[in-house]
């Protein structure tokens, strides 16, 4: 039987090589559960090349790419067209990028198919359809090309039990997805719901899950934990769940039940004395919360149904039970003004007075297609790439990002600094916070001394990031 081939790939500078693939992961299960044959390989950027080979020579029934928008497209758009430059089979894409601009996909001629949101089920159709030589217009949330014509197939309503669909991990190397993080030796990732009931404006959440919060019972998330937990010893795990504490009671359960320290979501909202009590009992050993600004009016604009107020509130009782948190916002957003700017920033600043074990995430806004702020964006100046590669180019974490909003240079700037003062730098850290008490963000030297000294990612782009990376690959074998 000719096997199907899923594929993603990571970028070496994100680290992410060790996350579990959980999208192929899902799909390839599904695939087997309904007798197919599946490899699945996680590989980075640098291997574009011998994997296109690899996957050409093994001739598969079809090679499928999953696609998050950002240097993850340019990388699969690199891959699909090396395989099909030696190859002529049918190369399917599917994840997010697709599922938000399949039409634009399909006009690229690397790409065969695209799956829409949920890959299980639509795999399986479209592969009995292949193996059939049949039709593909019933195939629910399946985008092809017929004698040159795109077509888009109506969209396929969610799973409706999702412990029919169950990870396999006999299908991947598990002992090569258990990384070390904090004081943690074996963590894993693992999602145990999709969506979230929240209709935020600018997240992928409005179409990709059309605001519907589905989940594993949990019997079926305690069991893949405790068999984890068992087999590969693992001691904590990171959760990828949109939202973890929609129904706070199932949360709870499977915490204790699988009496693991864990890394997850959570809303600042959903903050009070008793889940802050819990989270302390539970082992909570970080949460990514996303306050997202410092001005109500973004904060309205954006539809996050928080204030400014509410979330000093959560974080005083976060402080006051000495929980872990990372706190993460956006700037750059559409009409933001400066003082708006500056308000997140003062956010921050006023977070980390009371809550000093906090951590910072800043990031500029990069607007995505189906939010529900996109078309406001357009309206506002934004310039939507026109092809696949073109939005493989935009990266709103990377300081070559050109916003029409902000300096994203600037913002990169910023980052950093927050960054740093989670590390162990000693009398540096004051240094940081005059830079970030006073906004000044000129001349910064600073970033690259302690990147290098650090070993944090060097993506400076040029002379100064070649040396920069060869000082640290030097300190890295002698130091
Ligand atoms: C883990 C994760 C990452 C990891 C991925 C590492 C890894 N090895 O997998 C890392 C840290 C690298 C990452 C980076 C980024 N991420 Co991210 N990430 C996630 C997260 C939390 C989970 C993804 C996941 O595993 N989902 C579980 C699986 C089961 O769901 P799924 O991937 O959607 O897969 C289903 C379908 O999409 C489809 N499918 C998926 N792949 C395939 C492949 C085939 C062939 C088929 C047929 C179907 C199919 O079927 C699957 C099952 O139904 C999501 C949010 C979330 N909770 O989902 C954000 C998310 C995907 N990331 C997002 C973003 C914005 C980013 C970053 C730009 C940084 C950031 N956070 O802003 C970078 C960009 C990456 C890059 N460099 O290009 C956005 C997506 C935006 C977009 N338009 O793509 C999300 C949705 C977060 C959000 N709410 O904004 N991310």
């Amino acid at each position: 039987m000719q096997k199907i081939i899923l594929a993603q790939i990571n970028y070496i500078e994100d680290h992410s090589e060790k996350i579990l693939p959980l999208g192929i992961l899902s799909v390839g299960s599904a695939l087997k559960k309904a007798g197919f044959a599946v490899e699945i390989i996680n590989l980075n950027e640098k291997e574009i090349s011998s994997i296109a080979s690899y996957i050409a020579g093994q001739n598969p029934l079809w090679v499928g790419l999953s696609v998050m928008t950002g240097i993850q497209t340019e990388h699969s758009a690199l891959l699909s067209q090396q395989i099909k430059a030696q190859w002529s089979g049918p190369i399917v894409w599917g994840g997010i990028h697709p599922s938000l601009l399949p039409s634009q996909c399909l006009s690229e001629n690397y790409i065969d198919y695209v799956i829409i949101s949920e890959g299980e089920k639509t795999s399986i159709e479209l592969t009995e359809k292949l193996l059939q030589q049949k039709d593909l217009s019933g195939v629910l949330g399946l985008g092809y090309k017929q004698n040159n014509v795109i077509k888009i197939n109506p969209e396929r309503p969610f799973i409706q039990n999702l412990d029919e669909y169950r990870l396999d991990f006999s299908l991947i190397d598990l002992e090569k997805f258990i990384f070390p993080l904090g004081k943690y030796k074996r963590v894993i990732a693992y999602k145990a719901s999709r969506g979230c009931p929240f209709n935020c404006a600018f997240c992928y959440n409005h179409i990709f899950n059309k605001n519907r919060w589905r989940a594993w019972s949990i019997a079926a998330v305690v069991e893949d934990i405790l068999f984890l937990k068992t087999k590969y010893k693992i001691d904590a795990i990171k959760f990828y769940d949109d939202n973890f504490f929609v129904n706070k009671n199932r949360a709870f359960e499977i915490l204790e039940k699988i009496n693991l320290p864990s890394h997850l979501e959570v809303r600042i909202d959903s903050i009070d004395e008793n889940l802050a009590q819990k989270l302390k009992e539970l082992k909570v050993f970080d949460m990514l919360i996303g306050v997202e600004s410092g001005s109500n009016r973004l904060l309205e604009m954006i539809d996050k149904k928080i204030t400014v107020q509410r979330i000093m509130e959560g974080v005083k009782v976060i402080a006051a039970y000495d929980l872990p948190a990372t706190y993460s916002a956006i700037v750059g957003l559409p009409t933001e003004t400066k003082a708006e700017f500056e308000s997140t920033i003062d956010l921050f600043y006023q977070i980390r007075k009371i809550h000093r074990k906090a951590v910072f995430s800043l990031g500029a806004y990069l607007p995505y297609p189906g939010s529900r702020m996109y078309d406001f964006a357009l309206e506002k100046g934004f310039k939507a790439p026109v092809n696949t590669l073109g939005w493989g180019k935009i990266d709103r974490f990377r300081k070559d990002f050109k916003s029409p909003w902000v300096n994203a240079q600037k913002v990169w700037r910023i980052r950093e600094y927050f960054k740093f003062l989670n590390l162990k730098l000693g009398p540096l850290i004051g240094w940081f916070e005059f830079r970030i008490k006073e906004r000044f963000f000129v001349c910064p030297f600073d970033i690259y001394v302690v990147e290098l000294l650090a070993g944090v990612a060097i993506e400076q782009k040029g002379w100064l990031g070649k040396v920069l990376r060869r000082g640290y690959n030097l300190i890295k074998k002698y130091g």
